[in-house]
């Protein structure tokens, strides 16, 4: 991207402040929680996480700001950093003691970009987005949270997550409670997010429904549309999912908000080299 259409991204986040512009109010009257709108909102929210395990919000942004998003994603994405692994769906070292055809020693090659928090530059919209109280707020009413915290790790916080052709990110677990995504952009073909809801329990592990999902069946999957401007909220503990292989050359974006109920979350040391190639923060703050 040359430096005038840099110029151009930092003219129009320069005149997009106003969240009115940027957040679908309408359709998601979030401002005001206790209003009777916004508590028929969060009452579908909390049945649709229990019921299925995540909640789905469709056009959460508004037309103008996804396409500044998009703008912004296409001047970063050349920073995302890859490494191919091959993992389980546990994303921990498998066993040994076991079968090689247990789900703890069924390994797949997964490969994703991701653009780490503080690769995002003060002025991004997306950076924005997930620092923005009231949304953090909405999230931390759907799950009735008593309290809601950013994580506590310069590069955790916020990522992007880059997917171009053949990159594919395998069935696993996540190790956080719960995830907020906000899709930016869908690759042409594939890049669909499966998952299968509530697979697993804190007391049930169902590693035979595991095997057979692993191994093919497809009974227990179901898809998140995740069009650019959704919104969704993921409690991916216990619903194993994946997103499939991207297909054509429009990469996908997807913009991943670390929340927690607890305060100062950081990523272990371990993490933070296989997800950004670096233990530590950028010495500089970046710009467009
Ligand atoms: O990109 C997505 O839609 C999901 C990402 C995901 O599952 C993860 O980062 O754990
Ligand atoms: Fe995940």
């Amino acid at each position: 991207m040359t430096n005038q259409s840099n110029a151009a991204l930092i003219q129009s986040l320069r005149e997009l402040t106003d969240f009115n512009d940027i957040i679908n109010f309408k359709k998601y009257p979030i401002l005001d929680l206790k209003s009777a709108e916004a508590q028929t909102l969060l009452n579908n929210c909390r049945k649709s996480i229990t019921e299925l395990g995540a909640c789905e919000l469709p056009d959460f942004i508004s037309p103008k700001a996804l396409s500044v998003l998009q703008s912004e994603s296409a001047v970063l994405q050349k920073n995302a950093f890859y490494k191919a692994v091959d993992a389980n769906a546990y994303l921990k070292p498998g066993d040994p003691s076991l079968p090689k055809d247990h789900p703890l020693n069924m390994t797949e090659p997964t490969n994703v970009g991701v653009i780490a928090y503080d690769q995002y530059p003060d002025n991004s919209l997306l950076r924005r987005i997930y620092e923005w109280n009231p949304l953090m707020e909405f999230i931390g009413a759907i799950l009735n949270l008593p309290s809601i915290y950013r994580y506590g790790d310069p590069m955790g916080g916020l990522n992007l997550a880059v997917m171009r052709t053949n990159d594919y990110l395998r069935w696993h677990f996540d190790q956080t409670d719960f995830v907020t995504s906000l899709s930016i952009q869908g690759s042409e073909s594939g890049g669909e997010f499966e998952y299968a809801p509530l697979i697993r329990s804190e007391t049930n592990e169902n590693f035979s429904d595991v095997k057979s999902l692993l191994t093919g069946e497809r009974s227990k999957v179901t898809k998140i549309k995740n069009n650019p401007g959704t919104l969704v909220l993921f409690k991916g503990r216990f619903s194993i999912h994946r997103v499939t292989p991207i297909t054509g050359d429009s990469p996908r974006w997807m913009g991943l908000f670390g929340f927690d109920s607890k305060p100062n979350i950081c990523s272990t040391p371990h993490l933070l080299e296989m997800r950004y190639g670096r233990q530590k923060p950028l010495a500089t703050k970046p710009t467009f």
